[in-house]
């Protein structure tokens, strides 16, 4: 029996920070590490390779962006008579969707459930719904790196030593739904990155915990690991993180090279609106400042589209921001996620609509966009067309190329030693302010034609 794991991407674009990063779908792996011997495996990752069905029974991770065009891919394969089990974050999120495109779904993490679903695979009894539970430490196994054989991603060495988030923003899926927050134990983190050093001599690792600091003790010890393998790193932190200058100077001598942090906005009301506390009434460019000089790059994450957003108020961002020497800006227009609280605030309000990811989105838009700037919901100052402007708009903007962002670039890198790195965020960022002045022209066209959609 040849079991295939397939990781679809919703949007081949790379318009955000997504340009430096194209990781090895590492939950993918997690299941082949407690895959029984008895079952060949292979991966297909639309990242790198050609989407070819050659199997018996294909296993996809879903998140809701692209649950339909996995829906579509699980009709066709089930019409061929192949067996099909979906699991991840939107499966969780919406279970009795899923099993209407599944031989079998998998809610919850999987990796304690895993060899029962493929002895049941294997004895032809396969159930219809599966039900996983967090995983305690005790029983996270180190994942097998080399399951992605020699794909050429620009990050291959993506690793999470920590799973689930101690806040609760109200548009975020994964911290509700995943389970408490708990962490690897250090001789398998340890064991990972060995394997990893091995693969990949050159590549530095990037963290893709949700909130790899939470526990300030695990934390420590992580840095500590760190430091004692010599290893170059890049994480998300939260905003109080990135201001706590006593731990980013802790990060800096463990070797990082840059973090990503949720900024979200730069207004406290709208933080607050999200739940996101920890945001609030802090000291932004002071702690970019000082990340910069201890040599670590801050890529800030962005929303457009928050509640409190008006056209003066993201004029006034962009003002504000082009003082603060971030390296990069990955600017994103809200998703309403299934499972959140944000979800089931609009949806009551009726300023989104059940099931927009399968295509029953509520507002007209470019459709010649690239997915990930599509627009789902109702905003009380903004047309859909308005959003996708300022989105563009402010990308553009902010990550302009010019003398001044590559000094900066190299200056950081100069403290931190580590040039190369700057190279990359440098044609990250000309990438990506490439692509949205192209579509910053094209959407500009189109709302001069609607001439009921004024620019701002
Ligand atoms: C790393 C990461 C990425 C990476 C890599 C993703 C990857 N394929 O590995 C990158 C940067 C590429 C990425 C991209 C995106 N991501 Co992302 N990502 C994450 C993040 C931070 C960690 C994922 C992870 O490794 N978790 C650890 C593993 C062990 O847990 P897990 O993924 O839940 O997997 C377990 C179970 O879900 C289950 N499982 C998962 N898949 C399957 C499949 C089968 C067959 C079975 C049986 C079980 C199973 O078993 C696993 C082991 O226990 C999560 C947040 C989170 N904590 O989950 C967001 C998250 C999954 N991403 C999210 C989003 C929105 C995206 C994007 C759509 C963003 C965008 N607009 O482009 C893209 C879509 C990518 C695509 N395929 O098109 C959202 C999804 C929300 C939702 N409701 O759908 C999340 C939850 C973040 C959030 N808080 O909102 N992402
Ligand atoms: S800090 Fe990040 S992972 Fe944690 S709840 Fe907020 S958005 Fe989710």
């Amino acid at each position: 029996m040849k079991l295939v794991f397939v990781n679809i991407m919703h949007d081949l674009h790379r318009l955000d920070s997504t340009a430096i990063i194209s990781q090895p779908p590492v939950p993918l792996a997690v299941l082949y590490a407690v895959t029984p011997k008895a079952i060949e495996t292979a991966l297909v990752d639309e990242q790198t390779d050609e989407v070819r069905f050659d199997g018996d029974v294909f296993a996809f991770t879903l998140a809701t962006e692209y649950a339909g065009k996995v829906y579509r891919y699980a009709d066709d394969l089930r019409a061929a008579g192949k067996k099909v089990i979906l699991g991840g974050i939107h499966v969780t999120v919406c279970p009795e969707e899923a099993m209407r495109h599944a031989d079998a779904i998998v809610t919850g993490e999987a990796e304690t459930l895993w060899p029962t679903v493929c002895a049941d695979l294997l004895a032809g009894k396969l159930k219809e719904r599966y039900t996983g539970s967090p995983t305690p430490p005790s029983r996270m196994v180190p994942v097998d790196y080399r399951f992605f054989a020699d794909r050429p991603y620009l990050t291959p060495a993506s690793l999470f030593a920590t799973r689930g988030c101690n806040h609760r923003c109200s548009f975020c899926v994964s911290s509700r739904y995943m389970g408490p927050f708990r962490t690897k134990p250090l001789d398998v983190l340890e064991r990972e990155i060995n394997q990893l050093r091995d693969l990949y001599p050159t590549a530095f690792l990037q963290f893709t915990d949700d909130n790899l600091l939470a526990d300030r003790d695990y934390g420590a010890e992580v840095l500590g690991l760190l430091r004692r393998k010599r290893r170059r790193f890049v994480t998300m932190v939260t905003l109080d993180q990135l201001c706590d200058g006593a731990l980013m100077q802790e990060m800096a001598s463990s070797g990082c090279l840059g973090v990503a942090v949720g900024v979200e906005s730069v207004d406290d009301d709208n933080c607050l609106s999200m739940g996101k506390h920890h945001n609030v009434h802090r000291p932004f460019p002071e702690a970019v400042r000082q990340a910069n000089e201890q040599g670590i790059h801050v890529c800030a994450l962005l929303m457009v589209g928050l509640p409190h957003d008006t056209p003066e108020r993201l004029a006034r961002t962009q003002r504000y921001l082009e003082q603060v020497p971030c390296s990069l800006y990955d600017l994103r227009i809200l998703r309403i996620y299934p499972g959140s609280p944000l979800y089931d605030q609009m949806l009551s309000r009726g300023n989104v609509t059940n099931g927009w990811w399968l295509g029953k989105e509520p507002v007209s838009t470019n459709h010649f966009l690239p997915g990930r700037l599509q627009v789902h919901f109702k905003h009380s100052h903004f047309s859909p067309m308005q959003l996708q402007y300022w989105t563009l708009k402010l990308t553009r903007e902010l990550d302009r190329m010019n003398g001044g962002a590559v000094a900066h670039a190299l200056r950081v890198s100069r403290r931190g030693d580590a040039t190369k790195f700057a190279a990359i965020l440098l044609s990250a960022r000309s990438r990506i302010v490439k692509q949205a002045r192209t579509l910053l022209d094209r959407v500009e066209q189109a709302m001069a034609a609607d001439a009921e959609t004024p620019l701002v």
